[in-house]
């Protein structure tokens, strides 16, 4: 790594270099139009700055049942078109096959196509869920995937994200998880070691071991950082929503007794290097709110944003 990659590496994972130098225009065009967030919001923000996780419901946020409800009808037909390949993934589950994860059937394919009508797109534009993503962020967030994930069945040793590690995407990462069945501990819940995160007051950092290029750690070595009593396991009936900071320590998909079904979008700064995984159309057409144009704005190159 060049002098200058080793310096812009550095100044984009330390906080004040990374809002005010990196994402500079985005923090300061968001602080200019912010407004304060209403009630089950403000809630979540506070819990995602202290814990790095906050659980809610498709009732508990007001106003996105008919679109919660379109997913739902989306996602029927998609596991029905899916049904072989469902199959064939029950058949592979265990395969150690190194760096894929071989439990988890993306029915979006692994490079969706960018839809901005669709609702897999419509769902994370939700004002109510943008104004969350960029209320963490204290900035102009954009939206750099979304998924419907099956999760089906293991019963081998944990591996891939079923291990704890942390998300190298951005300084601050946000996903949303939103819960198409129901997740008790049996169906491989999301679990997350509150105040692990970059705004979180544990800086101890676990002693790790390196799975093909990626630093993750077992449970006994989570436990000597945050005790297990005090992991959050994010189990919950169908339309829970689970936001995350995935830049703290977490795993999940360690489904013993059922599959698991959830739509998943994840939110970067304007300036993350972490390539969109999604397929992007030569135009997308202009949409009408001003969030919902940034979060959908090609990824910033330079380093203002
Ligand atoms: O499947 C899970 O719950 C873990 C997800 C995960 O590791 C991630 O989204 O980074």
């Amino acid at each position: 790594m060049s002098i200058r990659s080793r310096l812009v590496y550095a100044g984009r994972h330390f906080m004040p270099t990374w809002r005010y130098v990196f994402n500079l225009r985005s923090t300061l065009d968001y602080r200019k139009d912010r407004n304060d967030l209403p009630g089950e919001g403000e809630r979540i923000v506070e819990s995602l700055n202290r814990d790095g996780i906050a659980l809610s419901s498709v009732e508990r946020l007001a106003g996105l049942e008919n679109i919660f409800l379109e997913l739902r009808q989306a996602v029927d037909g998609l596991e029905a078109a899916h049904a072989a390949q469902l199959a064939e993934a029950r058949s592979q589950a265990d395969s150690d096959e190194i760096g894929r994860k071989t439990f988890l059937l993306q029915l979006l394919g692994e490079h969706p196509a960018l839809d901005p009508e669709s609702v897999f797109a419509r769902l994370a534009l939700h004002p109510q869920i943008l104004r969350i993503a960029n209320e963490y962020f204290g900035m102009y967030t954009q939206i750099r995937y979304y998924n419907i994930w099956h999760t089906v069945i293991t019963l081998g040793e944990p591996r891939e994200s079923q291990l704890w590690h942390k998300d190298r995407e951005d300084h601050l990462i946000l996903k949303l998880f939103v819960y198409l069945s129901d997740i008790d501990d049996g169906a491989g819940p999301f679990t997350y070691a509150p105040g692990t995160h970059f705004k979180g007051r544990i800086k101890a950092r676990p002693q790790t071991f390196n799975e093909n290029g990626v630093e993750r750690w077992r449970d006994e070595e989570m436990a000597k950082i945050l005790p297990a009593s005090q992991w959050i396991k994010a189990t919950g009936p169908i339309g829970t929503f689970a936001f995350a900071d995935t830049r703290g320590c977490h795993k999940g998909g360690l489904a013993r007794d059922k599959d698991r079904l959830v739509y998943v979008c994840l939110f970067t700064s304007p300036t993350s290097q972490a390539p969109e995984l999604f397929i992007r159309p030569k135009m997308v057409p202009s949409l009408e709110g001003k969030a919902q144009r940034l979060a959908l704005a090609p990824p910033a190159r330079g380093i203002f944003a």
